[in-house]
């Protein structure tokens, strides 16, 4: 899979393409990550990339010619690619829309910075729009080294295909805890049904544990999970011995 990251800032993005799972998956040839430098696109002789806004205001608006020409550039190259702009306003990226990115052979990702872009290049040449989350960055980078990061690690063969498969079937819960050697540490003990070699007991102490969990942390996941059907009449009756109200 090939991702053409568009950017003022490609330096941003050595340290994590250059380590760990994303750094094998290119080694590999199964990921292909490649950087524009948009200034490179401007053709005065400064290379403005960004000026003030008509109307005035804080800030400062990316231009849409040196933008456009390197969009055009790169879309220009085979295979079609969806043109995704990095935006606090887009979409919120969650892990269905991953696996669906994760499907496209291309995706080219936008990096805004400053206020944001000229409106006119949303109405032209960009697709769609994703937001990593509510709260504010410097810019568009790091959200797109996160849609990197989680639509990567879904091509096929980037990672143990075992981990992936649970996620893709997954019922929506949070995880049990998970437990290594020593037995006991600082003082602190492992839980002793983990060590009692009783499968059944294992799993069944898991799968309390992950309803309580979600319980606590994200009850909007539980209720999602029980409108989904992912629960079982076994989980609904843990779930009232914890007081859960559906
Ligand atoms: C931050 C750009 C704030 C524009 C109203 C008028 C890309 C991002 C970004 C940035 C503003 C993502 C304002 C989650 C993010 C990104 C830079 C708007 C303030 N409000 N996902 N002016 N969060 N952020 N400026 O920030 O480019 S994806």
């Amino acid at each position: 899979m090939r991702f053409d990251i568009l950017t003022l800032f490609p330096a941003m993005f050595t340290g994590p393409l250059t380590e760990s799972i994303l750094k094998r998956a290119q080694q590999a040839g199964l990921l292909d990550v490649r950087l524009h430098d948009i200034r490179a696109w401007a053709s005065d002789k400064h290379r403005t990339a960004d000026d003030a806004p008509y109307g005035g205001g804080a800030g400062m608006v990316m231009k849409a010619e040196p933008l456009a020409a390197c969009i055009r550039a790169v879309l220009a190259e085979e295979p079609p690619a969806p043109v995704i702009l990095m935006s606090p306003d887009g979409e919120l990226l969650t892990q269905a829309i991953a696996q669906e990115l994760a499907r496209a052979p291309r995706l080219l990702l936008v990096c805004g910075h400053y206020e944001g872009l000229d409106e006119r290049l949303r109405a032209t040449l960009i697709t769609r729009e994703l937001s990593v989350g509510d709260y504010v960055l410097t810019g568009g980078e790091l959200a797109a080294m996160v849609v990197v990061d989680a639509v990567a690690r879904l091509v096929p063969g980037v990672i143990d295909a075992a981990s992936t498969a649970e996620e893709s079937h997954s019922d929506g819960l949070l995880e049990y805890p998970h437990y290594t050697r020593p037995a006991i540490w600082e003082g602190l003990p492992v839980p002793p049904v983990l060590v009692s070699g009783h499968h059944g007991e294992v799993a069944k102490w898991r799968r309390h544990e992950r309803l309580r969990r979600t319980l606590a942390r994200r009850p909007d996941l539980l209720a999602r999970a029980y409108a989904d059907g992912q629960l079982t009449r076994a989980d609904l009756l843990f779930l009232a011995e914890l007081g859960w109200e559906r």
